[in-house]
């Protein structure tokens, strides 16, 4: 079960982290919020940030820390996802909100890549934490929000899972304090309704070990046991330069016994299925390391 550990922290502080894809003005939302120009945010073909950054600083009588993530497509998932990690440990008693940023006008294949790898990466438990930002308010023009979001389904699906919390903001038109004031008017909303609980390292660790875990399903566990054992066959038929049925079939067989051996505890342990292939894994490389140490040390 997954263990959600609801973090409080001083009414007056306000823990941000943003993230979107790249250029769509992550870093310049950070800067717009704090009212500073800490987060480096220019024009570029190539990503500009490659770290996650934290500042602090005190807005509408609060302290507000904001963590600025580099963004999605600006590195592969793995060294993202170890980033991000960092990057909420900047934050030990967790965030108070997360900001999801995207650029109004258009909403590619790659924004959905960035939805979906949001979802799998930060999990269910994010989304109650989370508000979408649409940087680029200067070209909202005639249309509403919700008229423009209706017009793509994984948009307004997105939109929908995050209790419809969105705010869109123009960062161009720093003097206009007020879409600040009223995005952290949102913020606060959010967290009241969350009872003031945070989205912690731990969740988005937890997370990543369920995408793991997702990884050894039952059927490639067995998958990777049949590949061992048939390379323990071939290994001992090898060792002993006999290139026969026989040969292989025995290392075969050493392998499967040990895979069974492996299995039976896992099988017997029905609460936790992955157990039983995990276990044949397990005995299917010790029959195999035994196999070739016998045949090593020269014992028939
Ligand atoms: N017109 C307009 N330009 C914006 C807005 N928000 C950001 N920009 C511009 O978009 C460009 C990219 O902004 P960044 O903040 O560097 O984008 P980022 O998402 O942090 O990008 P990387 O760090 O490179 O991944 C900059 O030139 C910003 O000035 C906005 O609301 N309106
Ligand atoms: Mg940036």
């Amino acid at each position: 079960m997954e263990r959600v550990v609801k973090k409080m922290a001083d009414p007056c502080d306000l823990n941000l982290l943003l993230f979107g894809k790249t250029g769509v003005g992550v870093s310049a939302t950070a800067n717009h919020l704090l009212g500073v120009n800490e987060f480096k945010s220019e024009q570029s073909l190539t990503p500009v940030t490659e770290r996650c950054q934290i500042h602090t600083a005190e807005v509408s009588n609060k302290r507000v820390t904001v963590v600025d993530s580099p963004n999605f497509s600006s590195t592969t998932n793995a060294k993202l996802t170890a980033e991000l990690k960092k990057g909420l440990s900047m934050c030990p008693s967790g965030v108070h909100a997360i900001l999801l940023v995207f650029s109004l006008g258009t909403f590619t294949t790659q924004d959905m890549e960035v939805v979906s790898f949001f979802k799998q990466t930060f999990g269910k438990n994010a989304m109650k934490h989370t508000i979408i930002i649409f940087t680029n308010g200067d070209r909202l023009q005639n249309k509403t929000l919700e008229e423009m979001s209706s017009e793509n389904t994984e948009l307004s699906t997105l939109m929908k899972e995050c209790g419809w919390r969105f705010h869109v903001l123009n960062n161009n038109e720093l003097s206009n304090r007020e879409q600040v004031t009223e995005l952290l008017g949102k913020i606060e909303k959010m967290i009241a309704e969350n009872l003031n609980s945070c989205y912690t390292l731990l969740m988005f660790e937890t997370q990543s070990n369920v995408v793991l875990l997702r990884l050894m399903k039952p059927g490639n566990l067995y998958a990777v046991n049949l590949l061992i054992v048939v390379f323990l066959g071939y290994s001992n038929m090898s060792n002993k330069c006999l290139f026969d049925v026989k040969t292989f079939t025995y290392g075969c067989s050493g392998a499967l016994l040990a895979a069974v051996a492996g299995v039976l505890p896992g099988v017997l342990y029905t609460l936790f299925p992955i157990a039983g292939p995990a276990g044949a894994v397990v005995g299917g490389t010790f029959g195999a390391a035994v196999g070739a140490a016998v045949d090593y040390l020269g014992i028939d």
